[in-house]
């Protein structure tokens, strides 16, 4: 953190010195996305800045408790994108993720743009990186960037960092928790945080149908002998059988990964637009399951990452296939 010290302070001078500021997470916004968002919301409103929030797709209602998170535009047509002099990605793995690749490249000389951001790089698009691949989740980055510039964590800060570690890292049960992000947590908590809140809406929130679709995952698990690898399947009759909505499905690859013995874990559903979502997940210390995932098109970290195909799940004698 102390290396990046220097890009903390010429974040926080951009801010400072912007007309317009435009807000960006990743489409299908998680946990992590809306409460980083939501964080540098509270920063802006504090500094009293212009500003517009924008993700691609609606917060899910579950984390319509973070601060601001009703300032979130859906529909990029109603930005003017060209009267923003400072854009701040945060959680975009890549330009694609900000849903916005085309504004952002061909983007004039006088708009800035600043990325937070702990995934591994897919392309540089940014003209501040702020990539810090150790950290659990884009709101521990943000923690970072206040406490470097010495801003004050109030209560709602200290909400949203907590939220953003929580949920990115499964309540500290990822690999991607370290000490440090269990000590910023604490300090989450002396600063106003509220544990046993969030919990209720980003953990405790699941319905009926959330948790038998659950329990559907969990009994179409099978091991791969040959490779020692679990894997399970959602077909699109799973999950609209149980009318659940894809963010009831948020956090079961996480949960498989307690399986013992495997080297790792493939979750394989079948999204409404006709393709797979793969997620894959390892504790093992040696693997580094995203060269899997990259290899598969997709991407992530060594130990969470996903890719997405086209196709249909279907079940065969033996196991299931992709057509
Ligand atoms: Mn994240």
């Amino acid at each position: 953190m102390i290396l990046l010290i220097n890009h903390y302070i010429k974040a926080l001078h951009k801010i400072f010195k912007a007309k317009n500021i435009l807000l960006v997470t990743h489409r299908r916004p998680d946990g992590d996305a809306l409460a980083s968002i939501s964080a540098m919301m509270e920063l802006c409103i504090g500094m009293e800045k212009k500003f517009s929030a924008y993700s691609a797709d609606p917060a899910p209602a579950h984390y319509h408790f973070l601060p601001h998170v009703e300032k979130i535009v859906n529909d990029k047509n109603q930005l003017d994108f060209s009267s923003f002099d400072l854009i701040i990605a945060l959680d975009c793995g890549s330009l694609d993720r900000t849903t916005l690749s085309q504004e952002i490249s061909e983007r004039s000389e006088d708009q800035f743009v600043i990325e937070f951001d702990h995934h591994p790089r897919v392309d540089e698009y940014s003209d501040l990186e702020i990539r810090y691949l150790e950290a659990s989740s884009t709101a521990e980055i943000l923690y970072y960037f206040f406490k470097g510039n010495n801003i004050k964590f109030n209560k709602n800060l200290a909400n949203c960092i907590l939220t953003g570690i929580l949920t990115d890292t499964g309540n500290f049960l990822y690999p991607s928790t370290t000490d440090e992000t269990i000590k910023i947590a604490s300090k989450m908590l002396l600063h106003g945080a509220r544990f046993p809140v969030i919990l209720e809406h980003t953990w405790r929130n699941k319905s009926m149908g959330g948790m038998k679709i659950w329990g559907q995952a969990m009994s179409n698990l099978q091991i791969n002998k040959k490779y020692n690898i679990a894997f399970t399947v959602l077909t699109r009759e799973d999950i609209n059988r149980y009318q659940v909505s894809d963010e009831e499905l948020e956090g079961v690859s996480g949960f498989l990964s307690n399986l013992s013995d495997v080297n790792a874990l493939l979750f394989l559903r079948e999204e409404d637009n006709g393709r797979i979502k793969g997620s894959l997940r390892t504790s093992h210390p040696k693997i580094d399951i995203s060269r899997l995932a990259t290899h598969l098109g997709g991407g992530g970290h060594p130990k969470a990452s996903g890719f997405m195909l086209k196709g249909k799940l279907e079940k065969t004698k033996t196991g299931w296939q992709i057509n």
